[in-house]
């Protein structure tokens, strides 16, 4: 993410005049995560050639209780979760905590309403007695609230987030969770690690292409919310995982030369054929390059949790 893709304000607008003038073509995949991107994506951690879900829930069912023992705290605390999103696997760390007698209080935060919606139901269903206090919208103001009382916080960023954020965004964005926290507070961030590339590769590029119409979504959104009229069958998907940098790079490609129209925006947008759109990437990352982005954010690495194949890590981070 740039700089101005930060500014909350309408900014899915500006950001598509922006990304699709820019003399490479690209948009955010935090766009992706409208309602119907949000359902799209639940459909996406289904698939069994997507791993990185099967693998922290793997973690989280196995290895919640090791996770608690490693907290110091010894009085009530809150477990805030950044992009709750469904919460089935959280549910699993959740319902050990409980299990064990932990005393805290769950504020999973996320964009979308509905996906808040559903989780609340998700939990409170199998977790009656759980205290929660559900948030939607904005990470950094919910954070603000927080660092003003002195209740200790687990900070939950998983399912491999992060990786969506270049080198640099990750950095910032570390560094703000960092400054929001107090010394002592936990983070626990689930980070895909570097493997087999066929695996990573057949994973953000499934032959049933439920990973292109959450690409595709993107035109569609830019369609309906911006009045436009892109033909979305001149589009095609592409996704390349490079075991050299450890990135999966995913693209929209047009099959010809042609432009689209947005009113909203009062702008014509040309194309070339096999002009691209880069829509995401999602870093892979070695035990080194996790302990370096830690040191760098001002956290230590407390302890790595893996699944039995070693594909993912929900790793435990102190300030
Ligand atoms: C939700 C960001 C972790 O990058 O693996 C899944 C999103 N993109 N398939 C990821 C995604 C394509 C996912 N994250």
């Amino acid at each position: 993410m740039d700089k101005a893709t930060e500014i909350p304000v309408n900014s899915f607008a500006a950001d598509v005049l922006k990304g699709l003038t820019d003399e490479k073509k690209h948009l955010s995949s935090k766009y992706f995560y409208d309602d119907n991107g949000s359902r799209i994506f639940m459909e996406i951690m289904k698939m069994p050639e997507y791993y990185p879900t099967g693998c922290e829930f793997e973690i989280l069912s196995q290895q919640s209780g090791n996770i608690l023992n490693e907290l110091p705290f010894n009085e009530r605390f809150n477990i805030v979760e950044f992009g709750s999103g469904d919460g089935v696997k959280t549910k699993q760390l959740l319902s050990t905590f409980m299990e064990k007698g932990a005393d805290f209080t769950y504020v999973p935060i996320d964009i979308s309403q509905e996906a808040i919606d559903a989780l609340e139901k998700n939990i409170t269903s199998v977790l009656p007695n759980i205290k929660m206090k559900p948030k939607t919208g904005d990470y950094f103001k919910v954070l603000e609230t927080l660092s003003k009382d002195t209740t200790p916080n687990l900070f939950l960023f998983l399912g491999g987030n992060i990786g969506n954020y270049l080198r640099q965004d990750a950095l910032g964005l570390l560094r703000k969770f960092n400054a929001g926290m107090k010394k002592g507070d936990m983070l626990l961030m689930g980070m895909d690690l570097k493997k087999n590339p066929h695996i990573i590769q057949k994973a953000y590029d499934d032959a049933q292409g439920i990973t292109k119409a959450f690409n595709m979504n993107l035109l569609s959104r830019i369609n309906n919310e911006l009045d436009a009229d892109i033909k979305l069958d001149q589009f095609d998907f592409y996704s390349n995982y490079s075991p050299k940098t450890g990135e999966v790079n995913s693209y929209l490609v047009s099959l010809k030369q042609q432009h689209f129209h947005s009113m909203v925006l009062d702008t014509t947008f040309h194309f070339e054929k096999d002009e691209l759109i880069w829509t995401e990437l999602s870093q892979k990352y070695s035990f080194e390059d996790i302990d370096i982005l830690a040191n760098e954010a001002g956290f230590t690495v407390t302890k790595n949790f893996m699944d039995c194949k070693y594909y993912f890590t929900d790793s435990l981070w102190v300030k």
